[in-house]
Order: structure tokens, then sequence, then C-alpha cells
């Protein structure tokens, strides 16, 4: 049996890609990235202290692959999230009243507070949601690919997942479907290299997870999840690709979650060495974006400094106001159930 090395994996993002950067486009970059950042380090916080109910999937570490990813969708454009999304539904637009509210479990939440971490909606940004099956979001941008396909409209839906959830039927149910109806779909897959506490190695025989595209007969691109810029260029492709008629993209974002599978702090088991977290942590996307923004001339510090406050601020208010909002009232608890 002859082995061959043609993977089809292709290494992105295309030469150039830094190429007419703008001002306008590395301040959108760390402003969405900012805002996952502290409203993450700020729910981690709170549900530590007690304050706040339940238990989050952060995704601080994560920012590049959702704020490059959102920053080439629009409204119109809908996305499919997973467990870990949080940074989904902040870098497509969600605003921090509703989201803390339905984290508080209050009213003034997303859902009513009925739906709480896992289940962030925000339909008039066409975040279809957060779900909490692994892998259970990507048939349903499936559906939602078909449906602008049917519409004609020129939209897009992407779905983000993890490397534990590569392994599952649905994905590769949902690729090939995809694939074969050349649907306008991007999968964009987080690759942080575990899956709760496996590691990759342990769970697949693959390194690169875009590997897979080609078996599907689509485009299977690895980029590096640190760089917004990078992943930004390798989203803009398939977003082209798709609105061509020619079909889905798999993209690999090789990324790393800071904290625990579940809240800040954790390592309860030792599933990973801490000199791994430092390297990773060297290599964070926010201060790659600063460096990029100074170096070029096009960002100073002062202007970074000043979004990190305005989000500061902006987080500070949401928090108030989801603690000053009404708790549900009991009697309503049948309120939007369905049944057949
Ligand atoms: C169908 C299903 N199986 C198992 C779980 C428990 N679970 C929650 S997160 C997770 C790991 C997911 O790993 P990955 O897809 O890499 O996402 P990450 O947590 O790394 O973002 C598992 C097994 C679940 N929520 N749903
Ligand atoms: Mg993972």
């Amino acid at each position: 049996m002859t082995e061959t090395a043609a993977t089809g994996v292709i290494y992105g993002p295309r030469e150039g890609y830094r190429d007419g950067l703008t001002r306008g486009l590395v301040l959108d970059l760390h402003r969405r990235m900012v805002r996952i950042r502290l409203f993450e380090e700020s729910s981690g916080k709170l549900v530590e202290t007690g304050d706040m109910p339940g238990f989050l999937h952060l995704y601080v570490g994560q920012e590049a692959v959702a704020a490059g990813v959102m920053s080439v969708l629009g409204d119109a454009d809908q996305i499919t999230s997973t467990h870990r999304g949080h940074g989904h539904a902040i870098a497509k637009g969600a605003e921090f009243r509703p989201m803390f509210a339905e984290l508080y479990g209050k009213t003034t939440g997303y859902c009513k507070g009925r739906g709480g971490s896992m289940h962030i909606v925000d339909m008039s940004r066409g975040m279809l949601g957060a779900n909490a099956i692994v892998g259970g979001g990507i048939p349903i941008a499936i559906g939602a690919g078909f449906a602008s396909q049917y519409r004609g409209d020129g939209t897009v839906a992407a779905t983000f997942f993890g490397d534990g959830a590569s392994n599952i039927g649905a994905f590769h149910e949902s690729i090939n479907m995809a694939a074969v109806w050349d649907l306008p779909v991007i999968f964009v897959c987080e690759n942080n290299g575990y899956a709760e506490f496996t590691a990759q190695s342990s769970h697949m025989k693959l390194e690169d997870i875009a590997e897979r595209a080609a078996s599907y007969g689509i485009p299977g691109v690895v980029v590096d999840g640190m760089d917004a810029l990078a992943v930004r260029a390798v989203a803009l492709d398939a977003v082209e690709r798709a609105k061509s008629g020619a079909g889905p993209t798999l993209i690999e974002a090789k990324t790393y979650r800071y904290f625990d599978h579940q809240g800040i702090k954790g390592m309860r088991i030792p599933y990973r060495d801490p000199a791994e977290v430092e390297a990773w942590k060297e290599r964070d996307a926010i201060k790659i974006l600063e460096a990029i923004g100074t170096e070029s001339g096009l960002a100073s510090t002062e202007d970074f400094a000043a979004i990190w406050a305005e989000t500061q601020a902006d987080i500070t208010d949401g928090i108030e106001f989801a603690r000053n909002s009404p708790d549900p009232d009991p009697a309503d608890i049948l309120d939007d159930v369905y049944t057949v």
C-alpha cells in the first residue's frame, strides 16, 4: 500500500492578508474581542462568588475566532453555536443587558431567563442559539443554509463547533449534505485541543481536523485561531465561495481556552500542563492585534485603552441591569411551553 501525503489541506490565510488594513477594522476586531473577554471574566467571577447562579463554559482565549468570522457576516447571515457560546453571541452583536439578565435567570433576559448560558438566542441578529448538545448546532445551520439557498437572498450560515464535536455523526452527515447540495454554509471548527478533559490525540488520529473536508469534496482550511485578521481572511474566502454557489468550506481554527472546561478555576484533574497554558497565553489574540495596530500606526495604546474602559462601563451597566431586573413569576411557568 502506498501512503500519500496529499491531504488536500489548505494552510491559510492567503499571502498579503494584512494588506490594506484599516484603522476601522483594527478597532472593530479589538472591540469584539475585548467585549467577549470582559464579559467572560466578569461572569466567571460572579459565578465563583455565588452571585450568579449556575455554571458557565467560558470562551476566554478563543476570541479571535468569533471576532474574525463575525466581522465578515451581516445581521441577515445566521449562525449556530455551542455550549461555549457567549463569545459567538457577543461578536454577532448581542447586548450585555439581556445577556447578563439571561445568566441571572431574569425576565429581561434573551430567553426571559428560561434558557440560561447554553441557550442564548438573538434572532434579530441571526444568532440561532447556543446549544447544550455537543454538535447540536451543526444540523440547524444546514437548515439555515438550505433556507438561504431556497430564498436566493445571498445570505450565508456559519456553524461553530469544537474538536470533540467533529467526531459525532451529526457533523459528518451535515457536512456531507451541505457539500452535496452546495449549501452556503461555513463550518468553523474551533480546535482548542481538548474535549472536556480529553486531549485531541486521545480522541482522534488526525492532527488537522481540516483533513476531514477532503472526504466530502470541499476545501479544508487550517488557520491560526489566535490571529483575528487571519481568521477573517479565511472566513472572507469561505463566504465568497458560499455566495458564488460553490458550496461550503471547513475552517479549522487552532486555538486554546485559558480557563477550565467549566468556570475559571479548575485543573482539578491535571489534564493540561500549566506550561502549555502559559505558552498559549503568550500568543494572546488581543495582544497580537494590539501589537499589529500600534506597529502599523493605525491605532494607539490610548485607542485600545478607551475600548477597554468603554467596555468595562458597559459590563457594569449590564450587571446592574440584570441584578435589578425582576425574577420570573412562578405562575408563568407554563408560558412559552409548547406541546403537540
Ligand atoms: C451529545 C453530548 N454529549 C456529551 C456532552 C457533554 N459535553 C459537554 S462539552 C463536551 C466536550 C466538547 O468538546 P469540544 O467539542 O471540543 O468543545 P469545547 O468544550 O472544547 O469547546 C462534552 C463531551 C454533551 N453536552 N452533549
Ligand atoms: Mg475542544
